[in-house]
Parts: structure tokens; C-alpha cells; sequence
């Protein structure tokens, strides 16, 4: 049996969430006050953040390790491509993931020149889906469950638009046609 330990609003969260849906994962969800955060989240993750899946006895936090544990236990429909080359790609995307999320956190927290910092991360994201339809390559996988969320809630959440940044809109709305990322863009449409 599988359980996610969640919150609606995290975007960590939401690429797990992604590839248990793309998967048709059954699992149990429980959903954790992040205002309030219960003592024994910490028994499940030494640090008390979601996400935690939970597969038997077998406890594992942290999104992007999440995700590759659920790629290989569970590998169809695969969500890497099968060229090295092509995966390679994939998987340098979400290691370096942070220059996005970065300028993200400072856009939230109001910092000054966030704004421009996160259209300079977009701009690249754009360039790089002007040469394939998704991040992961070819196909839809992994690359792009690590970044939707951020790029969903910098939408609707922060009122960033994304029409300089032509190939990233298509590719939102490419995305946005599968079930799994319909299924974020309605909760964060209910937050
Ligand atoms: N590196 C972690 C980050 C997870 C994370 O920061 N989750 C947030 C919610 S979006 C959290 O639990 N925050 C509580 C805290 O940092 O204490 C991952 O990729 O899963």
C-alpha cells in the first residue's frame, strides 16, 4: 500500500501527486496542516516536510527521489525516455531545478528584482521547449512534473504572465490537457 503525506498547496507535493496519477497509482492520502505541522510528520521525515511516501515499512521524503523510486518500483507507463542521452537532459533539469525555484521564493517573499530573475529562468525554460515539445524530451515524464507546479502557481498565484514566453505557454497548455496536471490546475483553482 502506498500513502503520499501532503499538502494541497505544496508544490513539492503536487510533482509526486503528478506521477502517481500519470502511473494510476492507488494510494492513501493524508494531508498535513502545514500551518500547524503534527509532531509525528517528524517520525516520517527527520526535517517535517512534505512530501513522504510511504510504501510499507519503507519511509521516503524529498520530491525528486520520490519520483525516480517510483519510476523504477513501478516503471509503466515510463516517465524517463529511453535514450541516455535524452533522459541525461531530463534529469539535469530537476537537478538544477533550483534556479527557478529560487527567484520563485524571492518573487514571493517581494524581493526587488525577483521579477526580472524568474522571466531570465522562463526565458530559458522557453528556449529549451522551442527544441521539444516537453522537458523530459519527446514525451511527458518526469522533467516536467518537477517543474509544472511552480509554473502553474506563478500563473495564478502570482500573477506572472507567460505570453513573452510563446513555447513555455504551449507547452503549459499542452501539459494542462492530461489529466494529472488538469487535476493540480482545478485544486490550486480551490486554495
Ligand atoms: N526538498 C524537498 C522540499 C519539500 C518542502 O519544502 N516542502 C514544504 C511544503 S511545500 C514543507 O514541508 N515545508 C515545511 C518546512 O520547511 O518546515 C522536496 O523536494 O520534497
Amino acid at each position: 500500500m502506498l500513502t503520499l503525506y501532503d499538502a494541497d498547496r505544496c508544490p513539492y507535493c503536487a510533482r509526486v501527486r503528478i506521477v502517481l496519477a500519470e502511473k494510476g497509482l492507488e494510494h492513501e492520502t493524508v494531508v498535513v496542516d502545514l500551518d500547524d505541522r503534527p509532531a509525528w510528520i517528524y517520525e516520517k521525515n527527520p526535517l517535517g516536510r512534505v512530501p513522504v511516501l510511504e510504501e510499507d515499512a519503507f519511509l521516503l521524503p524529498e520530491s525528486a527521489v520520490i519520483n525516480e523510486y517510483l519510476e523504477e518500483r513501478y516503471p509503466e507507463p515510463p516517465l524517463w525516455p529511453a535514450d541516455p542521452a535524452e533522459r541525461a537532459a531530463g534529469r539535469l533539469l530537476v537537478e538544477r531545478f533550483d534556479q527557478l525555484g529560487r527567484p520563485y521564493y524571492a518573487l514571493r517573499r517581494g524581493n526587488d528584482d525577483a521579477r526580472e530573475r524568474l522571466d531570465d529562468e522562463l526565458a530559458k525554460l522557453d528556449a529549451v521547449l522551442a527544441g521539444r515539445p516537453f522537458l523530459t524530451g519527446r514525451e511527458f515524464g518526469i522533467a516536467d512534473a518537477a517543474y509544472l507546479p511552480w509554473i502553474l502557481r506563478a500563473e495564478s498565484m502570482l500573477g506572472v504572465e507567460l505570453d513573452p514566453h510563446p513555447a513555455l505557454a504551449e507547452w503549459v497548455a499542452r501539459a494542462g490537457e492530461r489529466p494529472s496536471v488538469a487535476a493540480e490546475t482545478a485544486l490550486l483553482a480551490a486554495l
